[in-house]
């Protein structure tokens, strides 16, 4: 029959596709193909497979089997992003392990994967949840705490009150817990971080690599969030106090300009600097500060608040005594959490100085309205005022001029603030990877040596065990708790945090090239070979957290000899979201769509199909405004179009002598096929494949008929270019075709240049709607190009002459009607 059975089809070929093995990577190392690697994010087992793995996998899906058919040695592997929260909050619900909701879901997307025909070399499957693989967390943590990269500190950290663990700042998102959206509120604790500030610079720097690579947005983000700020560090003597207090600044050209000092109300430092005079007004207003989020700190909107601290300090250039206050717009934790306040030329600053009475001073002209009458700070280029030595400089000359002076007299130099903090790294819970150190009241933080490593979590814990208690769950396992000493044999105890889940992330892709290794976390010559990642994809919700925590990684691992690369991922494609109606899926909408249901009505191919189809790969796709029930339809028709020509001739028979315009619409449309498959305009590509079999069922129907050798070259040119959006349909029809083997693997072909050639078409050139030449041009000329040929025509320039052109018009590829006068 000619008749699409998208069912029987899919699971004729799964059987075939599991037991040939067709994308398993070679590792053979006399294999001389050129060598790929194409990465999806790892998907987090939270249930079945759902509509928004449908899209990105079958995007990343087009990506390597394109690289299949080119004839690489592909590597597309897949594996669990395994630990996390939620498995913990469902085995507390179901009084059950959280290993048993992790790896039955597990199987369930497993399954779900091999239906949906995703490429996978299912050989290096891997799940950050087994031992095998954290283990060699533990060993990566333990090597990073010997380069001093993880340490300990007390410090000030996110908290979330429902999941009762920290969070690090990546995972606060608007002042909430990025995960169940509850407000995070601050809390004093010690806790594990990964030095990732001493990567800041490098982490920037390295950014060029990935320049026109990786979409703009995501380095944009990237960007801001390592939020690199170049200035000077200034030193302010207090009185009353032996040591100088330090701000950053990056105006030190405006020092002149400061009229008062502003210490973060919740720093120890306002604390020690208040006067006792000002101490009862002081704890009033600290206590109010407290109980306030950062994003209402420094929202612009608010009020400014403050109290004066009693206390004066010197302003290092002019010896000018100016009131220290304590305020909540300034934070403890960025740059000193104090700041030179200059009110002319910053607008938190004027605010403040108008609430509360303070000098205003300007030193800098830039020609805009006094900021003490309009309100507005002023902050552009300008010249030098009511600066001493300084004055007539220009803004941009007083800026190194002023650190050199400062630092001629020891009260200040050049420096470079980053907003990017150390990854908060431990976590107060369980289903993660414990922290292998050992703490010894008299040796105290010391390694799991390796050779007792994984340190695996206790199997007893269950259920209200698992409940969030505000302290990990692992304390209460005492029998697990309780250790010798490594080091001196002594009662200790382990530490009972786990690590945070994006540990497990940062260096899973290393894992694939070798993820059987057991003396090491994966195998150095693998990685060499495989790595890095040539095409990454995943959505932008990882733009900042996976991604800039994985370049940390590689560049530690390269520093430690490990890799051979800085930047783990050369390129990077974001997909678009599934959409419905146009707003996102949701239960309480109501709106969502089961990708298992749409598989059940419309088949595998028929899904990736309107998947790949309905934009290109980064937009949204709204799944009211496509139509899974269309795409069947065309894929009933390329499957007839294959069937039809099957019968009618052998494979390998001579295309020469077929019909000639099929024959150039075949090799016009594999050029444009693999130019939006190269250019990653998927869905480019599949108009043009259904352009074919609309060009191959005239043919059969209305010209020379199924026979023709023409018929069948453009019959086999849709079932390899349909393979990377709609496997199963390709596979059935190449075997139609009279082909034993995958249509899948190195079958692209390379258009024949002689009948890529087009007649050219003549296109009009008039000057104010008269005719005065005529250009032989492409059909496929841009607007761009034909109005600058036009514009360049000799004849046409004749009657241009020294005429303005006021349009130009043009209709590609026929006409250019250029207005003069
Ligand atoms: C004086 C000054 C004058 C400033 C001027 C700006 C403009 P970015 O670009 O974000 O790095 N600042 C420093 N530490 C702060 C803290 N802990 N909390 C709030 N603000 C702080 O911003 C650096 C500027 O933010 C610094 O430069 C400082 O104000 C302020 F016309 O110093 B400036
Ligand atoms: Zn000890």
């Amino acid at each position: 029959s000619d008749v699409y059975d998208a069912r029987a089809l899919q699971e004729k070929w799964q059987a075939r596709w599991a037991k040939d093995n067709p994308f398993a990577a070679s590792e053979d190392p006399s294999d001389d193909r050129p060598r790929s690697y194409v990465l999806d994010m790892f998907p987090y087992p939270s249930g079945d497979l759902h509509m928004g793995h449908a899209e990105a996998f079958a995007m990343g899906d087009v990506v390597a089997r394109y690289r299949f058919q080119r004839g690489d040695n592909v590597l597309h592997p897949i594996g669990w992003d395994s630990f996390g929260l939620p498995a913990e909050n469902a085995a507390i619900k179901r009084d059950s392990h959280p290993a048993e909701w992790t790896y039955a879901n597990i199987e369930t997307q497993a399954e779900s994967f091999k239906r949906y025909g995703v490429s996978f070399d299912w050989s290096r499957r891997l799940h950050t949840s087994d031992p095998e693989y954290y283990r060699w967390n533990q060993w990566l943590f333990l090597r990073f705490f010997e380069r001093d990269l993880a340490y300990r500190k007390d410090g000030l950290v996110n908290w979330c009150p429902k999941d009762q663990t920290v969070l690090a700042n990546e995972q606060v998102v608007n002042g909430r817990c990025e995960r169940c959206g509850t407000d995070v509120v601050r809390r004093s604790l010690n806790q594990w971080y990964f030095r990732i500030t001493s990567y800041a610079d490098r982490l920037l720097e390295d950014m060029e690599q990935l320049e026109g690579k990786w979409p703009e947005r995501v380095l944009l983000m990237q960007r801001n969030w390592i939020g690199r700020s170049q200035g000077a560090d200034v030193r302010f003597a207090v009185e009353g106090r032996e040591e100088p207090v330090t701000v950053f600044t990056t105006r030190p050209d405006t020092l002149y300009g400061a009229t008062f000092f502003v210490v973060a109300a919740d720093a120890p430092l306002a604390d020690e600097l208040c006067a006792p005079e000002q101490r009862e007004a002081f704890e009033a207003y600290r206590g109010q500060v407290a109980k306030l989020s950062d994003i209402e700190r420094q929202s612009t909107e608010r009020e400014k608040t403050g109290v004066f601290l009693g206390r004066y300090a010197i302003n290092p250039v002019n010896g000018e005594r100016i009131p220290v206050w304590a305020a909540d717009y300034v934070l403890t934790d960025y740059g000193h959490g104090a700041i030179m306040a200059v009110p002319a030329h910053d607008q938190r600053d004027l605010d403040f100085a108008l609430k509360f009475g303070l000098p205003v001073r300007e030193v800098v002209d830039t020609g805009e309205g006094a900021p003490a009458e309009t309100g507005v700070a002023t902050a552009g280029e300008g010249t030098l005022i009511n600066s001493g030595p300084l004055d007539g400089m220009a803004k941009s000359d007083a800026i190194p001029r002023i650190i050199e002076v400062l630092q001629e007299r020891g009260t200040g130099t050049a420096a470079v603030n980053y907003r990017l903090r150390d990854w908060l790294l431990s976590r107060q819970r369980f289903w993660g990877t414990p922290i292998p150190i050992v703490h010894c009241p008299d040796c105290g933080e010391v390694p799991v040596p390796d050779d007792q490593l994984p340190v695996t979590l206790p199997e007893d814990l269950r259920g209200a065990d698992l409940a969030p208690k505000g302290v990990s769950p692992l304390a209460a396992a005492e029998d697990w708790v309780n250790v010798d000493c490594p080091r001196c044999g002594g009662a200790a105890k382990r530490d009972t945090d786990t690590m945070d889940t994006f540990v497990d992330s940062s260096w899973y892709y290393l894992r694939y090239c070798s993820p059987h290794a057991d003396t090491a976390p994966f195998d150095k010559e693998k990685v060499r070979r495989w790595g890095p990642i040539d095409q990454y994809v995943g959505g932008v919700e990882h733009a900042i957290l996976h991604l800039l925590y994985s370049r940390f990684f590689t560049k530690v691992l390269y520093d430690m000899g490990m890799v051979e690369f800085t930047e783990p991922f050369t390129r990077l494609m974001n997909q678009g979201q599934v959409i419905n109606q146009g707003k996102a899926m949701s239960k309480s909408l109501g709106n969502g769509v089961d990708l298992g249901a749409e598989i059940d009505a419309y088949g595998v191919d028929a899904v990736r199909l309107t998947v790949v189809f309905a934009g290109p790969p980064e937009d949204d796709i709204d799944w009211a405004d496509v139509s899974p029930a269309a795409s069947l339809k065309f894929l009933g028709r390329a499957f007839r179009v294959m069937a039809q020509a099957g019968a009618a001739s052998e494979p390998g028979t001579d295309p020469a002598g077929g019909d000639l315009s099929l024959r150039k619409a075949t090799h016009q449309a594999l050029d444009k096929i693999t130019a939006a498959v190269e250019e990653q305009r998927f869905n480019v590509a599949v108009a043009r494949i259904m352009e074919l079999v609309t060009a191959a069922r005239k043919a059969i129907d209305g010209g020379p008929g199924a026979a023709d050798p023409a018929v069948r070259e453009a019959a086999e040119v849709i079932a390899i270019t349909l393979s990377l959006v709609a496997p199963y349909a390709a596979e059935e029809g190449w075997e139609r075709l009279g082909h034993t083997g995958s249509v899948a693997i190195g079958n692209w072909r390379t258009p024949d240049p002689a009948l890529l050639v087009q007649e050219e078409v003549t296109a009009v050139v008039q000057v104010n709607s008269k005719v005065r030449d005529k250009l032989q041009v492409s059909p496929d000329i841009t607007a761009e190009e034909l109005e600058g040929r036009a514009l360049a025509s000799e004849k046409a320039q004749g009657f241009i002459g020294d005429k303005t052109v006021r349009k130009v018009i043009v209709r590609a590829p026929k006409l250019v009607n250029i207005v003069v006068g």
